[in-house]
């Protein structure tokens, strides 16, 4: 049974996700969009009340396997839009949602049963090498190879052998371009530091459209900090964090899709990736009111 007081492993999470989709058929439905390296399902929920009209937001987490925060924040919208979809607003509800908690199952296991800090997908670069896995988060299409990237499969940021070398994010960009869905807005989480990030990440430049970017960031942030005390810092990653290019929230910005975001959940640094459980349930909390204030600006907007 699924709950937030726990990180769970991936079956129980995959269990969840299907157990939705049979509970509640008219709303919620599950797919495997591809395999990761080792060949686990990447499985996709899509929460929607099939309205021709609506726009799309795709959310993912778990990218980096170590920020464990991620997926179990994901899997918490995923829980309160799913069971609560009848009393839920309108803003929720004339959105078509899609789901991927968990971009990098090879790691997210790893972590439990070998690595707790491992960060990068599973990848074997070449037979006989000790090095292995590639940084999902640098193996994106666009500007692929630029700053705060390596090509030495030892380095946490080895951008892999060229843009969507791994199958984790062949198979996102592939399910975004193809879907058909009109996505307005990706969200990825990410741990640790509160952030709320836009594009650039690839350089320090902003796109056209920053302003946008900034004032929503701003108002998700005010609605963060209102529902769970959390203080998170507004700006372009490259600014705020580093340059590193190759990232999912570059390629999807540079796609036309107009919010996008890295989010950056807690802590600040104290107990930085082996975040208490403890801290899961007023995180998740915090990060669904930030979500909301975008549903409302996508609904209003388009
Ligand atoms: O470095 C990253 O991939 C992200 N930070 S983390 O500590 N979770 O690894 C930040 C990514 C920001 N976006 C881009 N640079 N495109
Ligand atoms: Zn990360």
């Amino acid at each position: 049974r699924m709950n937030w007081k726990q990180y769970h492993r991936l079956e129980d999470i995959y269990g969840f996700m299907d157990y939705l989709a049979k509970t509640y058929p008219a709303i919620v439905s599950v797919k495997s969009i591809g395999a990761s390296y080792e060949g686990r399902d990447l499985k996709v929920l899509r929460i929607s009340n099939g309205k021709s009209t609506n726009k799309a937001v795709f959310i993912d987490g778990g990218i980096h396997a170590r920020e464990w925060i991620s997926p179990a924040t994901v899997t918490y919208f995923i829980n309160q839009f799913a069971e609560n979809f009848d009393v839920e607003s309108d803003d929720i509800k004339n959105i078509d949602w899609y789901f991927l908690p968990v971009v990098n199952p090879d790691g997210y296991e790893f972590t439990h049963v070998g690595d707790r800090l491992w960060r990068k997908n599973r990848r074997i670069p070449f037979t006989g090498r000790a090095c292995s896995g590639t940084d999902l988060n640098r193996n994106f299409g666009y500007r692929w190879g630029g700053k705060g990237t390596s090509n030495n499969p030892c380095s946490d940021i080895y951008r892999g052998t060229k843009a969507f070398s791994e199958p984790e994010t062949k198979a996102l960009s592939d399910f975004i371009t193809n879907s058909g869905a009109n996505f307005t807005a990706y969200l990825t989480y990410h741990s640790y530091g509160q952030y709320l990030l836009y594009p650039w990440g690839y350089d320090n430049v902003v796109p056209p459209d920053y302003k946008d970017l900034n004032a929503v960031g701003n108002r998700m942030a005010e609605a963060i900090k209102s529902t769970s005390g959390y203080q998170y810092q507004v700006g372009s990653s490259s600014k705020l964090l580093y340059p590193a290019s190759g990232g999912s929230d570059d390629w999807a910005k540079a796609k036309g899709i107009k919010y996008a975001y890295t989010v950056e959940l807690s802590d600040t640094g104290r107990y930085g990736f082996v975040l208490p459980t403890t801290f899961i349930e007023p995180v998740a909390k915090g990060s669904l009111a930030g979500v909301r204030v975008l549903a409302k600006q996508i609904n209003k907007e388009y």
